[in-house]
């Protein structure tokens, strides 16, 4: 696998020069973060930022994320021209030469946390999910909370929630095999890697219906359109937080289907609850020394990036995007990535 790490562009409080001194560090993750969600993108926007990163010694390996637009998700009549439009910005990242996309198929929240800066018993602080938090407060729950990628006044979340009153788990998936349907052909004829990216947390969050949290919902999602192109981001942190969801098995059975991978490790309390945790292995709940040893070993070379970090020896940036942790988290799967190739060259 190859080692990558997430960049926010020109903003982020860590700079491409600082993530280049990373150790066997040769991708970036990245994307248009200034484009609004539904437009499509430009090929000289996206040759701007490969052209940054270039500049900095790097590739840019991966697009995270193309955003699909919430008339996609609710399959409403302006559906096909958002299809269009995410269409048209595959066509700029695959004119760039970019092969792996990210994406999710969550309505309205992409991640969602309830803590951004939990102080841990050595001072480091993590970002945490309290389900009663979430659901807690009276039924409508709240406005706003940390870590949505889309900032909505509480007069959009309340008019876009009722949106999607109507719309069963069974609904969105339909429409999610819709929106597969009709990509995947092109991303196929790009050459292009598409890798759904499971719900965070993987369980219905504030009355939305989330279809992207189990096994059986990744076998949907490569079944509704089938072909080498149409594939997944194993996100261990995400999929981890379930505890049925048991992820050396899953990593084995989905090997063939994954583009690309987030590891991460979480802490689970009961049910619903977990803290993110440090990555070496007996921290947290996840196998993920197991996990990622697997998919280096049966997997294909595909890019690996440390998921979010604490913030530890007094960094302050980005919740869970740090480059201390993130840069510790680097050097742990590198670990894990070396072991199997000597486990292999012992077996040649
Ligand atoms: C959080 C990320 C997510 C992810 C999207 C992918 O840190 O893993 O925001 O980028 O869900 O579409």
């Amino acid at each position: 696998m190859r080692m990558t790490m997430r960049w926010f562009g020109p903003a982020d409080p860590v700079p491409l020069w600082k993530l280049r001194q990373v150790p066997n560090l040769t991708g970036i993750v990245g994307a248009l973060h200034d484009v609004p969600t539904g437009e499509a993108w430009t090929r000289a926007g996206v040759a701007g930022l490969r052209q940054t990163v270039e500049r900095h010694g790097l590739a840019l390996s991966v697009i995270e994320s193309v955003p699909v637009h919430e008339d996609i998700k609710l399959g409403n009549a302006r559906r096909d021209g958002r299809i269009a439009a995410w269409i048209a910005s595959l066509e700029a990242v695959a004119a760039e030469g970019i092969g792996v996309v990210c994406y999710n198929f969550m309505p309205v929240f992409d991640w969602t946390r309830t803590d951004l800066a939990s102080v841990r018993a050595d001072g480091s602080t993590a970002l945490v999910y309290r389900h009663a938090d979430v659901t807690g407060d009276g039924g409508d729950g709240p406005t706003v909370l940390p870590g949505w990628a889309e900032a909505y006044t509480p007069a959009a979340l309340t008019a876009l929630r009722a949106a999607y009153t109507d719309l069963s788990a069974d609904g969105l998936r339909a429409n999610l095999a819709y929106f597969l349907r009709a990509v995947v052909p092109v991303a196929a004829r790009l050459g292009v890697h598409l890798a759904i990216h499971p719900d965070d947390p993987p369980w219905p969050v504030l009355g939305l219906p989330r279809v992207v949290s189990t096994a059986d919902d990744l076998d949907f999602v490569l079944r509704a359109a089938p072909d080498a192109h149409n594939g997944l981001t194993f996100c261990t942190g995400s999929l981890g937080a379930r505890a049925d969801n048991d992820l050396p098995a899953l990593a084995r059975r989905f090997a063939p289907h994954i583009h690309f991978v987030h590891a991460r490790n979480v802490l689970r309390h009961g049910q619903r609850d977990f803290d993110e945790a440090a990555h070496v292995s007996d921290q947290g709940s996840i196998e993920l020394a197991r996990t990622v040893m697997i998919l280096a070993r049966v997997g294909s070379d595909v890019p690996i990036r440390p998921d979010h970090g604490r913030m530890i020896w007094g960094e302050t940036g980005r919740p869970g995007y740090g480059l201390h942790d993130r840069a510790l988290e680097a050097m742990y799967l590198q670990g894990l990535l070396d072991a199997v190739t000597l486990e292999k060259e012992s077996h040649a």
